[in-house]
């Protein structure tokens, strides 16, 4: 393999290591080998005046993997883009080492954002355990964990770059106000404070557990994910809110998909913005004495028919086993954990 050399030179191989006239260089290559698809190389050349003092360093950075092919589509069995050219995240559709290779040149930081209100503590030590094996590997992470209950966190062996951030709160007596509160807690710290720690929010339920890889192909500047039991429906069949007293209200000639309210995200400001509007939309049902059908699910769901997510992601990122396991999902990648409900909630 023939690489080209620094600026201004005839490049190739043959000036390996030799002077040329009063100036010449040398080159270090570094390989990297990236997963299975990609080799990522790096070479350094160094020029050297005519007195051997070192004048200038370039660095050149080469990617291979194999191409994209224009007339085999990844995946032909399930819809990959919408109308509105947001790509759909599937098993097959990405290149993780292109994405993470990206993503790490921006040292980018990602917040993941869950609550473990009253007895939803017990959730969180297999939940960390298992985001620490599977979620954004390699890249920097904040943990927000909202809680009443600072002094049963657990302790979580964490790999570098990675931070638990305790927030302490107060709690609802109804499970249900709890779940709504998120909205009006989330966007309140965005503004006061996720601003200035990281790039991205990833906002999940804390009753599941990590499964399979959740890495950066999942960020975009606003996303959500087709729930489990609503992926193949037709429109009449989403559980939007259908009563038009209610500001959740979406009329059966309009939505697109029927997202999960256990996970959405975005950059800071777009998740500011989302959160902000649900909550405030649910402030003013509350005044009216009337809740959503599915609480804050039911106002996400609104949100997305108006403000169209980016990216989506396919149920492969929030799946129930008690779903069973379609042909289409080659990954099952966070899983939601069964669950009392008559043991857990309101506890
Ligand atoms: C669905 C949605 C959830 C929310 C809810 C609204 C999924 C997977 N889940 O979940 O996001 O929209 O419907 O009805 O799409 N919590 C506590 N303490 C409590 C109760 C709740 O911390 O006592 C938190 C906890 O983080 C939990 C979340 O609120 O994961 C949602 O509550 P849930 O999981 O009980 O609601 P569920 O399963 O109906």
């Amino acid at each position: 393999m023939v690489e080209p050399g620094p600026p201004g030179s005839s490049g190739g191989d043959s000036h390996d290591g030799k002077t040329r006239g009063i100036k010449g260089y040398f080159r270090k290559r570094h390989v990297y080998v990236m997963g299975s698809t990609m080799l990522l190389f790096s070479t350094v050349y160094v020029w050297y005046t005519s007195n051997g003092t070192e004048s200038k360093v370039a660095y050149i950075t080469r990617l291979m993997y194999t191409k994209p092919q224009i007339l085999k589509p990844s995946r032909s069995d399930v819809l990959t883009m919408t109308p509105w050219f947001a790509p759909i995240v599937w098993e097959g559709t990405y290149n993780s080492e292109i994405l993470n290779e990206q993503f790490q040149r921006r040292n980018v930081t990602v917040g993941l954002t869950m609550f473990a209100i009253k007895k939803y503590v017990v959730f969180l030590k297999k939940f960390l355990e298992t985001a620490e094996m599977y979620f954004m590997v390699g890249h920097r992470v904040n943990y927000y964990i909202f809680t009443d209950r600072p002094e049963e966190v657990p302790k979580v062996a964490l790999k570098e770059g990675r931070n638990v951030v305790v927030l302490q709160v107060q709690n609802y007596p109804r499970w249900q106000e709890i779940s709504m509160r998120r909205m009006e807690l989330i966007s309140n710290f965005s503004q006061q404070r996720f601003i200035n720690e990281v790039s991205y929010l990833v906002c999940v339920d804390v009753d599941m557990r990590f499964n399979d890889q959740v890495g950066v192909e999942i960020l975009s500047n606003l996303f959500g994910t087709l729930h489990p039991g609503f992926y193949a429906a037709e429109r009449q069949s989403f559980t939007y809110e259908r009563r038009p007293a209610s500001q959740a209200y979406v009329p059966s000639d309009e939505g697109d998909f029927y997202y999960a309210g256990g996970f959405f995200g975005g950059t800071v400001m777009e998740v500011y913005m989302l959160t902000k509007k649900c909550h405030e939309a649910m402030m003013v049902d509350k005044a009216n004495g009337i809740e959503a059908i599915w609480h804050d699910e039911s106002h996400l769901n609104k949100y997305f028919v108006y403000y169209k997510p980016t990216k989506i992601l396919s149920p492969e990122y929030l799946w129930d086993d008690n779903m069973g396991r379609p042909e289409i999902l080659k990954k099952r990648r966070f899983l939601a954990l069964p669950k009392n409900h008559a043991a857990i909630r309101n506890k």
